[in-house]
């Protein structure tokens, strides 16, 4: 009898549900394959990640007494992707069974589900229980609700888990702070750098092979810091933690230049791939608070981010089904503009989201959604494209967290599925959030002229485009009022812009 336990780059955990009550002479199977590192053009420093995070993983769980069969990148007798070394693993250890954890996608739980046949053997596939709330709980709460609102869902979680509860009510007495959340950074401001980790040998050998196989996708390989390991990873938390978790509330949404990260954790690639669990990264930022060296708002804003929209988004996924990623319910059909894998741009709030996401792998909540997918959706690009740049270029993208955060939050493209509204903005919202307008070439206070802000015309294009699908919404009345009030001439003017604008992107 020998059991075959294939694990995959984002199930780096000890306590995986395939690692308990199997063999200790089971054989783990662990595969860096081309197929999963170029289903999307991945950036550079998430393969590195990935590869480099699974090799030290492989070296734990070998010190830990377990046999580990690695099958490297650059293995010239690999078949290349997990179905093809699942059935080679499977004769050369002449396994009688396999037992494994369900991936975090569609598309990899499908070819789980096809290595049976494959390999003639029994296939077990576990749950992933790594999470707080079950797939199954998530889908009996939402089974029957017009809405999913998050914040229920929230409440829910944190009665369930206890945190920040004060027996059945919220510490503080109030389940959310957010509008104390919302502050503009004061000109000067220092934000505490986080702890980064200069690649290791295994780490620097991975950069290496992924420089040469890798290296023409978008993205730059040189500022690696990220922790390929459990204990670097508790390390950022606890830097987090003790630096920048008290500041994390004030200036969550807040965006400004030459400063990537402000008060984020950094730590959604950690917490994916599994390194960290979300409990812990929860109690440790609640001790915080309890020790009185994080205030309520802090605690409360971090704890929501994880508990509520982490957890929720991870149920939706899973409730809506493979076809979500395929949803477009406002009809968009333009392709991707260039300016997202580099292209110039003139407007510096984009230059300065793409810019980061091509040097670290990585953007923060902010420029992600009011950024970068605003300015995807009010151009009306195809949701599909955007889905796919979003999982190639950040090193936390994994399906199950970013299809609904794209589809759902940024792009409406669920039809209101996740979010009430669509996130839409022009450029009075980039102006108050962040500094980026100060030292852009065009003028955030205008509709229309040479030098008017661009996202101020997209902006009302997008709502009179979609007005028969929008108007009827309540969030939104507002902004339809807003529009009506213009005269005709001045509709006419903003959208013969807004078309202007957009002929340049074709
Ligand atoms: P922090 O701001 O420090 O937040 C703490 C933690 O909360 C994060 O590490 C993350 O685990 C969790 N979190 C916060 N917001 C969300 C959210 N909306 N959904 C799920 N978890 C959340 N997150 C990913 O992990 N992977 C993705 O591929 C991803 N794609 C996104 C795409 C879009 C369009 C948007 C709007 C958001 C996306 N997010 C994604 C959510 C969020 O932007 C990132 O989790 C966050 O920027 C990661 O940086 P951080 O660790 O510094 O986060
Ligand atoms: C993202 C990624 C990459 C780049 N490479 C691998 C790999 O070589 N081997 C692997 O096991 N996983 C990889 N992944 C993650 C998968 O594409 C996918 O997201 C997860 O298997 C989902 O659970």
């Amino acid at each position: 009898m020998t059991t075959l336990v294939p694990l995959l780059g984002d199930q780096l955990s000890h306590s995986l549900a395939s690692l308990r009550a199997i063999p200790k002479d089971a054989i783990i199977l662990m595969m860096e394959v081309a197929a999963e590192a170029t289903y999307v053009p991945h950036h550079p420093q998430k393969i590195a990640l990935f590869f480099s995070a699974m090799r030290h993983f492989a070296d734990e769980l070998r010190a830990a007494g377990w046999q580990v069969d690695y099958i490297r990148i650059d293995d010239p007798d690999s078949s290349g992707d997990f179905a093809g070394e699942v059935a080679r693993a499977a004769i050369r250890h002449k396994a009688t069974r396999i037992v494994t954890v369900a991936g975090g996608e569609w598309r990899v739980l499908d070819d789980q589900q096809s290595w049976g046949e494959i390999t003639g053997l029994p296939v077990e596939i576990r749950d992933d229980d790594r999470f707080l709330c079950p797939i199954d709980q998530f889908a009996a709460w939402a089974k029957g609700r017009k809405r999913m609102v998050m914040e229920d869902f929230y409440r829910l979680m944190r009665r369930q888990t206890g945190l920040l509860m004060d027996g059945d009510q919220p510490v503080g007495g109030q389940w959310n702070y957010d509008q104390e959340n919302r502050k503009s950074v004061p000109k000067g401001h220092k934000f505490t750098p986080p702890l980064r980790f200069a690649p290791d040998a295994i780490t620097a050998d991975v950069i290496e092979t992924v420089a040469a196989r890798f290296g023409n996708h978008f993205g730059s390989l040189a500022g690696f810091g990220w922790a390929v390991t459990r204990a670097q990873a508790l390390a950022a938390l606890d830097d987090f933690i003790a630096h920048r978790l008290a500041g994390f509330g004030d200036y969550q949404d807040a965006m400004v230049t030459g400063e990537d990260v402000l008060n984020h954790s950094l730590l959604s690639p950690a917490l994916n791939l599994g390194l960290l669990s979300p409990l812990e990264v929860c109690q440790a930022a609640e001790a915080a608070y309890v020790a009185g060296t994080a205030p309520l708002n802090a605690v409360e804003g971090f704890i929501r981010q994880i508990l509520g929209w982490r957890e929720y988004v991870r149920g939706l996924y899973w409730f809506a089904g493979p076809d979500y990623t395929a949803r477009n319910h406002l009809n968009a059909t333009r392709p991707l503009p260039a300016l997202f894998w580099g292209a110039p741009t003139d407007l510096k709030c984009l230059g300065t989201a793409v810019d980061a996401t091509r040097r670290n792998a990585m953007a923060h909540h902010i420029q992600r959604l009011m950024i970068l997918g605003n300015f995807a959706m009010l151009v009306g690009t195809d949701p599909g494209e955007v889905h796919l740049w979003y999982l190639s270029v950040y090193a936390d993208a994994i399906e199950w967290v970013e299809a609904p955060n794209v589809i759902g939050m940024s792009q409406f493209a669920d039809g209101g599925l996740m979010a009430t509204k669509p996130y839409a903005a022009g450029g009075a919202y980039v102006n108050r959030m962040s500094n980026h307008c100060k030292s852009c070439k065009y003028d955030v206070k205008i509709r229309t002229g040479p030098n008017a802000c661009p996202l101020n015309s997209l902006y009302w294009d997008f709502l009179a485009r979609h007005e028969a699908a929008l108007s009827n919404n309540q969030r939104l009345w507002r902004m339809y009022d807003g529009w009506r009030r213009f005269s005709e001439e001045e509709q006419v003017r903003i959208r013969a812009q807004a078309a202007t604008f957009l002929a340049t992107l074709a």
